[in-house]
């Protein structure tokens, strides 16, 4: 039976992938930081009814010697690294902190690999944001980075310390370059979950408006299931590399907020109003990616439109509210 590693389980990649791996026979391992409340961690993987079968570990990217620890005792033979300070916005507030998790806490991992599981395979969650300003107006594996925030800083760090660690050391280590990809499991604070759960609870008098921020922005918008299988994909090649993967669409926020209220028949102006704190110091307007390379060489393609996507969040959202309505 393959064993792996996710850091980040209790996030929303994190559980989608411990799905696809336990249907794919895996014994799945997952790191766990410590939490005061310890009640609701763990909710996305109840959430899939998986939570009994993924097996927990304590331990913290931030803390090397438990990474090394729990690298010895599960002996892997594949790693995924998707923990990390994940939202851009409070990267300002806290760019330290993202930094040393989001940036460092990669260092670590593939030290904890280098030394206790070097034939291990890797994987590191890279972002489209480290585009930022836009360079080219498709972006590929060739195209210049320009990061935008301290979160995008912080994953190029990640992201070159993977590349090198696979020249320099021989680790299958590969990188996924992996545009927004949202899911009823998407965190509240993220744009489209934030959406999606406004206009459930506008529609079920809960709420009466949408407070957000840059409506103009464009985003290339997948779904963590679709993704999840790439990065899977990429660590059953016979080389580690690193690979774009996303869409190829891009819609602006206020498209895709009127997708979500027009699903419960409301107009989405009549209800979404403009908060400057929800602007950013520096924005990063659009992305657009071109998984020309995924498709060729993993043989991947997105399966579920951003209109299917977003519906299914906005029933995901009613449920929800109805359930504790009740
Ligand atoms: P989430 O924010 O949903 O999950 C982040 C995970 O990291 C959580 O499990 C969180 O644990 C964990 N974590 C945070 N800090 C630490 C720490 N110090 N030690 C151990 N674990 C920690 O992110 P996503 O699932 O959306 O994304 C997964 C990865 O992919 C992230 O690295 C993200 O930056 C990257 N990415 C995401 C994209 C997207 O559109 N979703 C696109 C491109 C890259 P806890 O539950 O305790 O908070
Ligand atoms: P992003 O995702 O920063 O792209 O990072 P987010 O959903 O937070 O923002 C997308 C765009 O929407 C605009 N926006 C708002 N965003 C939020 N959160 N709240 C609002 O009210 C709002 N109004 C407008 C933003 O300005 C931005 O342009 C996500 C994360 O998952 C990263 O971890 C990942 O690396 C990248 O996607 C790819």
């Amino acid at each position: 039976m393959a064993r792996a590693l996710i850091t980040g389980v209790t996030g929303q990649d994190g559980a989608y992938l411990s799905q696809l791996l336990l249907d794919k026979g895996y014994e799945v391992f997952g790191l766990l930081r410590r939490s005061a409340s310890a009640d609701v961690v763990g909710e996305r993987l109840r959430w899939l009814g998986i939570i009994d079968r993924v097996k927990l570990i304590d331990g913290d990217l931030l803390d090397l010697s438990s990474l090394i620890r729990i690298v010895q005792d599960v002996k892997p033979d594949e790693v995924y690294n998707l923990a990390a300070q994940s939202f851009v916005k409070a990267s300002w507030n806290q760019p330290l902190l993202t930094g040393q998790v989001t940036g460092m806490g990669v260092g670590h991992m593939l030290e904890a690999v280098r030394l206790a599981a070097p034939e291990a395979r890797f994987y590191q969650a890279s972002s489209s944001e480290m585009y930022g300003l836009i360079q080219e107006s498709v972006q590929s594996e060739t195209t210049p980075f320009y990061p935008r925030s301290p979160y995008a800083v912080a994953k190029l760090y990640g992201h070159w310390l993977t590349v090198n660690y696979r020249e320099s050391f021989k680790l299958h280590a590969s990188s996924g370059i992996l545009f927004n990809h949202e899911s009823p499991l998407r965190g509240i604070e993220f744009v489209t979950r934030k959406v999606t759960d406004g206009a459930a609870r506008i529609k079920l008098g809960l709420a009466k408006e949408l407070m957000m921020g840059n409506l103009d922005a464009k985003r290339d918008w997948g779904h963590a299931k679709d993704y999840v299988r790439a990065m899977w994909l990429m660590l059953q090649q016979k080389e580690a590399d690193d690979y774009v993967v996303a869409t190829g669409r891009t819609t602006t926020v206020r498209d895709m907020a009127r997708i979500a209220f027009a699903h419960v028949g409301l107009n989405y102006e009549d209800f979404i109003r403009i908060d400057p704190a929800f602007m950013r110091p520096a924005e990063v307007d659009v992305l657009l990616g071109d998984p020309a390379k995924a498709k060729q060489k993993l043989g991947w393609e997105p399966e579920i439109s951003l209109e299917a996507m977003i519906e299914e969040m906005v029933e995901a959202d009613l449920f929800r509210h109805r359930s504790r309505m009740q």
